[in-house]
């Protein structure tokens, strides 16, 4: 399906066969996905860094709101539980997950995405109850590996969430086996996730998917505290997706 529609992209813009046409249709990311006339919302092929594609989830609206008008690269999705988040540095710099449902896009992706282009970054949330809440900043980046990985995020905008991002801006990003955070233990390890943690989190969204509110283990859930203002409380749903500031 998803594959079917990617096809018929790529025929449409090409008017030819789908074998030149990557050479004519190399989007770096869903903005272009989006800039090329395609609306809808789905699996699309991109190129990060100009040579290898890397299929993501574009959402691809255009509602006149300027917040959810089209082009945006999901680069973050947890929507059901389906996919174990508790990984090591090797597969969050890659990238794992499905596509079409739960995924990380990778830190090298991410770093190769900002690293020349400007992005605004859109953190949606819905809890259990089917509330939904979203925080938006007006610029994300992502540095290079040399340098951790580290998160530059600034420019907050209330969606009814709050802002959870914020403190954890400047840091480098740490996973069970590679503690990049300013803690003295690794806060992957302590709260079950992998982030671009500080001492530790406010935010832990690739944290133990909780179905609902759980304080069995503080914090460990893929929460967002501004919000809900309670520790225990993990997300429904949660996606990070960025789109081109043009
Ligand atoms: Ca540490």
């Amino acid at each position: 399906m998803a594959m079917t529609v990617f096809v018929a992209a790529l025929l449409s813009v090409s008017m030819g066969f789908v074998v030149s046409v990557s050479e004519v249709f190399k989007p770096a990311d869903c903005s272009d996905v989006y800039k090329a006339g395609l609306n809808l919302s789905g699996i699309y092929s991109i190129y990060p860094a100009g040579d290898v594609s890397v299929w993501v989830y574009c959402h691809l609206v255009s509602d006149g709101k300027e917040e959810d008008n089209g082009g945006w690269t999901v680069i973050q999705r947890r929507m059901d539980g389906s996919v174990n988040f508790y990984r090591p540095w090797d597969q969050y710099k890659r990238g794992f997950g499905a596509t079409e449902g739960e995924y990380w896009l990778g830190l090298e992706n991410m770093y190769q995405l900002t690293r020349n282009r400007k992005y605004m970054l859109r953190v949606d949330l819905e809890d259990f109850e089917g509330r939904k809440g979203f925080a938006l900043y007006s610029s994300f980046s992502v540095g290079p590996e040399s340098d951790g990985y580290k998160l530059q995020v600034s420019g907050f905008t209330d969606g009814g969430a709050g802002d959870s991002l914020s403190y954890q801006n400047g840091q480098k990003f740490t996973t069970f086996d590679k503690d990049q955070d300013i803690y003295e233990n690794n806060c992957a390890k302590l709260y079950l996730g992998a982030f671009w943690y500080a001492a530790c989190h406010i935010t832990n969204p690739n944290g133990v998917y909780l179905w609902g509110e759980d304080d069995t283990i503080y914090a460990i859930g893929n929460v967002w505290y501004t919000w809900k203002s309670n520790y225990a409380v993990g997300m429904k749903s949660i996606s990070m997706k960025i789109r081109r500031v043009s």
